[in-house]
């Protein structure tokens, strides 16, 4: 049968529901990945479910983003998950391998698998054919005990790439571009698959910057072909034996068609403070620059530091302003080490940070207020780098090593001929940070290491059949779930910790929030489009939960957030008409009658006396897990 990529892994993967756009499928999944931050909440899940070891094929545990030790909380984590690793069957990759998407990537990540994790880049590995979503904690512990994960079966959009990039252009440019043509919303429920001649050009890591950020467009995740280039990346990780070729048939038909040339891509640069807010650098003009930082889970291959490196070789960088660099794991440490491009950016002034998430999640390296700081990260949301008012740009490594020699904004091309970089045939194996599974009998012996940060779940109640309440907060469109939660170095410790958390829900959007909430115990909130864009931090729905939050009403979704809130017994819901969104205001006391959810509701406001109808989309399942109050007890009783 002739098919995308997409299809052909779906098929192979469906256990039940029809493979039709909009349709919800349960899929089984191969394997999962956490990283810390949102890791100890899915393994204090996975516990509370009562599995004696996980299920998938294999299953990841990293220590990534929360790995500025300050106190002991941290440590505690760290420590609780190396434990549970142990414990259950899981591989655990130590704080200092790398950052989870880029070491899956090179060490773990197989073509034609299914791979769910709780980070909301792990569509990255689709730059090597693997279908990898992002999800809540709740549902990885789901699929690590063996439960599949549902989805709206996917449209499937195929973007046709044409041409070959032209010299200082590189795989950012061609994802900025893509965010240019479809922006951070309106794309719920699509599979970005690239196809096409142009696809042979790039390589495994290219690929994966591309389906990296491909989260910045809401999408459900993006996928590359496993072809020839992918053997070669696979060889070279001595992985070989994990190829298999994957390509769409000739004949294949996609729902959508978006054309891109590579040979008319240009250096792009997402303003502040959106990564759809895409122009051409060149039209942008040299904006004066205070910081330049390089790394995340989007740009610090290999590649990206060694052209960053060969850029910066005998130069310095420019009096007005600093450079970061966080590589990406330590396997591209040791390369640039070992073929002496670490000494370059040393020598040219930069400062190379832990390889590891830093200064992308605000752990660390936060700009002067009010500064400009250049990066080659996937998000740029106000207040992320750890100052509300700095102004950040995402760029390609190749613009960031620009900008950081000119000191402003600078379009590489600039700088004259292009240097060209060679890759290893074989990279550096060394996986001596990455703790294997022990046998079953070992894993019984093995007692979970709990300190004092890591505090049990909270418990929550099954939900009546009419909420009523007040609005506690009424926010635009697009907003984050970093909006909601905060993260940086302050907030992200606190990740194990629902009560202390929920202290700083939309800390940075109305202060008294918190108190607000407390003094009415609980309420509602309102929003516009695509809220719950970004992180998949169950966070921003369990913290809410935790403070009484009953409903969110809104204009629409993004998938991870909806999916999250479900889990935790909030009640997602749409209006019918967005206007109503003008008849509801902050401080408004309101009724909604929900039954059982199996068909609309009506709002009444009872403060402006007038009804309001709303929608929504859960499924009659994702009905019974809200009425029992989420996800937790409804799958426990499933197992027991
Ligand atoms: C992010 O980039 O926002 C994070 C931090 O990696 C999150 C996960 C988290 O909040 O812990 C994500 O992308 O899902
Ligand atoms: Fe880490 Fe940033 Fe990637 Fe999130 S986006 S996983 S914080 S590097």
């Amino acid at each position: 049968m002739a098919g995308t990529i997409t299809e052909k892994i779906l098929r192979e993967h469906i256990i039940e529901g029809e493979a039709k756009a909009g349709c919800e499928v349960a899929l089984k999944i191969d394997n999962t990945l956490t990283q810390d931050a949102t890791g100890t909440m899915a393994y204090l899940q996975f516990e509370a479910i009562g599995i004696d070891r996980v299920k998938t094929q294999f299953s990841v545990s990293f220590v990534d983003h929360n790995t500025l030790q300050t106190d002991f909380k941290n440590a505690d984590d760290h420590r609780f998950l190396e434990s549970i690793a142990k414990r259950y069957g899981l591989y655990f990759s130590k704080p200092g391998n790398g950052i989870c998407h880029q070491v899956f990537l090179e060490r773990f990540a197989i073509p034609g698998n299914t791979l769910i994790g709780s980070d909301s880049h792990t569509p990255t590995a689709g730059g090597i054919g693997c279908f990898a979503m992002g999800a809540g904690g709740l549902d990885v512990a789901c699929a690590m005990a063996g439960a599949p994960f549902r989805i709206k079966y996917p449209k499937i959009v195929g973007i046709h790439l044409t041409g070959r990039l032209k010299p200082w252009v590189s795989a950012k440019d061609v994802i900025l571009e893509v965010l240019r043509l479809v922006d951070v919303k309106g794309n719920v429920g699509k599979v970005f698959e690239y196809f096409g001649e142009g696809v042979k050009t790039l390589s495994v890591p290219d690929r994966a910057t591309i389906t990296n950020m491909g989260t910045e467009t809401g999408c459900t995740t993006s996928i590359f072909p496993s072809d020839e280039i992918t053997y070669i990346f696979l060889k070279a990780q001595g992985r070989e034996k994990d190829f298999r070729p994957l390509e769409a048939d000739h004949d294949a038909v996609y729902d959508e068609i978006i054309e891109i040339n590579l040979s008319q891509i240009e250096p792009m640069v997402a303003l502040p403070h959106s990564p759809g807010s895409v122009k051409r650098v060149r039209e942008v003009g040299p904006v004066k620059v205070d910081q330049v930082a390089i790394g995340s889970c989007t740009n610090s291959s290999l590649r990206d530091l060694k052209i960053v490196a060969k850029i910066l070789d005998n130069k310095t960088i420019a009096d007005n302003l600093h450079v970061f660099i966080s590589p990406g794991s330590r396997q591209v440490v040791e390369h640039l080490i070992e073929d002496g491009d670490y000494i370059k950016l040393v020598r040219a002034g930069v400062r190379i940070m832990e390889n590891a998430c830093g200064a992308c999640i605000g752990m660390g390296c936060a700009p002067a207020s009010g500064s400009v700081s250049v990066r080659t990260f996937n998000r740029n949301f106000e207040g992320r780098s750890g100052t509300k008012d700095a102004k950040v740009y995402l760029v390609s490594p190749e613009t960031a090593a620009a900008t950081a020699i000119k000191g402003v904004l600078t379009d590489p091309r600039d700088l004259g001929d292009y240097p060209s970089i060679t890759l290893p045939d074989k990279f550096i194996i060394n996986d001596n940070m990455i703790v294997k599974p022990l046998s079953e009998e070992e894993a019984k012996k093995v007692e979970i290491v709990r300190g004092p940060n890591i505090k049990p779940l909270p418990s929550f109640e099954p939900i009546s059949d009419t909420l009523e309440g007040n609005v506690l907060i009424k926010v635009g469109d697009n907003i984050t779930t970093d909006h909601i939660m905060p993260a940086g170095a302050k907030i992200l410790p606190l990740r194990s910790n629902i009560p202390e958390i929920s202290k700083y829900v939309f800390e940075a959007v109305d202060p008294k929030f918190y108190e607000k909430a407390r003094e009415n115990n609980g309420g509602f909130i309102i929003g516009g489009e695509n809220y719950g864009q970004g992180s998949s931090r169950e966070h921003a729905a369990l913290a809410p939960k935790y403070l009484g939050i009953k409903a969110v009403i809104v204009k629409s979704f993004a998938r991870i957030h909806l999916a999250n809130l479900i889990n935790f017994g909030i009640v997602p819901l749409t209006f019918k008409n967005p206007s109503d969104y003008e008849n509801i205001s902050e401080g408004d006391r309101i009724v909604v009658e929900i039954g059982d959810l199996k068909g609309a509701c009506v709002l009444k406001n009872i403060t402006k006396g007038i009804t309001i109808e709303l929608e929504h989309t859960l499924s009659p399942l994702d009905a019974e897990i809200l009425k029992a109050g989420g996800k937790l007890p409804w799958i426990k009783k499933q197992f027991q």
